[in-house]
């Protein structure tokens, strides 16, 4: 089969709800990717972060293969032997008392927010069913009724009420705006340090130190939404940690498993996280002995190639690389680490013709919201790799007409694509 039959394949029987490149990938390994023909791709998209440590990380799938010949599920109806040493060494690494498994990202966050209401109610002594958790424009956190229920994003909510109450939304960014909001039945502030779908938005220098004060000294939780800025993407282990703030609670996700498999976390102190008792919560995935222990070869992976400052350092070379293109096309070149996002002016046309631009070339990266193309790469890239797509970004833009015909223009009237 060829790649038109794989992809006649899925539009007949996979429901219709992204618009994809249309490349069909076979084979990964690091930064690279094969499709169907034989070619070969630098993937700067990482499934959107969940491929930290590259496409199949050779210790991951050591870890991955040695415990699925002994144990992949018991359920958490009985005890297994990787769970707990995730837990420990999971808490060890982030600081934190307690830790509650998942397999997807929404449901972590889901967890946070039952978290939330119920530390709410049975210590901020908020009345029973009156708990409110504020969340900011432009967020992205998830697919479930309860997180699209805060989205402000149509396309992600039309079609898809009645929504779950309790959730209002301040402006991205504008510490200000949250002290405005809070009132006395606020259990959580919950915020993507930087908001990822949304374009790669980083908030101003000091706002998240700003929100964590704010949050103390109201009473309000803070959560930080790290799925995909987590675990060494933006620079830090932590987004949140560039300005070296604590939240209450973090939820973590994708590369979590090195992108072997759905496994995420809720993390928090024991004062929030020991809340929980038997019958409150549950998954018949969550904390399986195959993603534990996939996770802890993830997680120590992450430590020990020293995933973070790989990332600081070789984002900043990527990004300066990127502006001293000095194309008229680019706008901005803004993000942390090795999440970065270059923003086109409208003249420039759509940011899907560059993505599929530099897909000819052998460059992986995806659009978002019409205006920003995402370079977000394993953090195991090298420097020489990072020359070889900043050259196929030159090549694309040297290119690429400029104004770009109305042909090629964002098509404003039309629902952005989803992802
Ligand atoms: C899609 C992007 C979208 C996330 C943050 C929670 C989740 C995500 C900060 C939920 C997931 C994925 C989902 C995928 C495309 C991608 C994405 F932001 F990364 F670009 F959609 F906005 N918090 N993000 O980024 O985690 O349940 O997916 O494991 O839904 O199209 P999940």
């Amino acid at each position: 089969m060829h790649t038109e039959d794989y992809i006649r394949l899925e539009d007949t029987h996979g429901t219709n709800t992204y618009h994809p490149i249309d490349v069909v990938i076979e084979r990964g390994e690091g930064v690279w990717v094969w499709d169907v023909e034989g070619k070969r791709y630098l993937d700067c998209l990482s499934a959107y972060s969940a491929l930290n440590q590259g496409h199949r990380h050779p210790r991951i799938v050591r870890a991955l293969i040695d415990q699925v010949d002994r144990l992949t599920l018991t359920s958490r109806a009985f005890r297994n032997n990787q769970f707990p040493l995730l837990a420990k060494e999971l808490c060890a690494l982030t600081g934190y008392d307690m830790m509650l498994p998942m397999n997807s990202g929404a449901e972590a966050v889901e967890a946070a927010v039952k978290a939330a209401r119920l530390w709410g109610y049975r210590v901020k002594g908020i009345p029973d069913g009156k708990a409110e958790i504020i969340t900011c424009g432009d967020n992205f956190h998830g697919r479930t009724i309860t997180v699209i229920s805060f989205s402000t994003e149509p396309l992600y909510r039309d079609g898809f009420g009645p929504f779950t109450p309790g959730f209002k939304s301040i402006p991205f960014g504008d510490a200000s705006a949250l002290e405005a909001a809070i009132t006395p039945n606020t259990a959580a502030f919950l915020v993507e340090p930087i908001q990822g779908e949304a374009g790669v938005n980083v908030p101003p220098d000091g706002y998240l130190r700003k929100v964590r004060d704010i949050c103390t000294r109201n009473r309000v939780l803070l959560i930080a939404d790290e799925i995909q800025t987590g675990l060494g993407r933006c620079g830090q282990l932590f987004a949140s940690d560039w300005e070296e703030v604590t939240p209450d609670l973090i939820t973590i996700g994708k590369a979590l498993s090195g992108g072997m498999m759905p496994v995420s976390a809720t993390v928090g102190m024991r004062d929030v996280m020991g809340l929980f008792t038997p019958g409150m919560h549950g998954s018949t995935f969550g904390g399986n002995p195959l993603a534990s222990a996939v996770a802890r070869e993830a997680l120590r992976v992450i430590v020990e190639e020293e995933l973070p400052r790989r990332s600081r350092e070789l984002g900043a070379y990527f990004q300066q690389a990127i502006r001293d293109l000095n194309s008229p096309h680019i706008a901005e070149v803004r993000g942390k680490g090795l999440l970065i996002g270059v923003e086109f002016h409208p003249e420039a046309g759509h940011a899907r013709n560059y993505a599929e631009a530099l897909k000819e070339r052998g460059v992986l990266a995806k659009d978002t919201h019409g205006a920003v193309i995402r370079f977000a790469p394993p953090l195991v890239i090298s420097r020489e790799e990072i020359d070889f797509v900043v050259e196929q970004f030159a090549a694309v833009l040297a290119t690429a007409p400029y104004p770009a015909p109305e042909s090629l223009r964002m098509r404003a009237a039309e629902p952005q694509p989803a992802e």
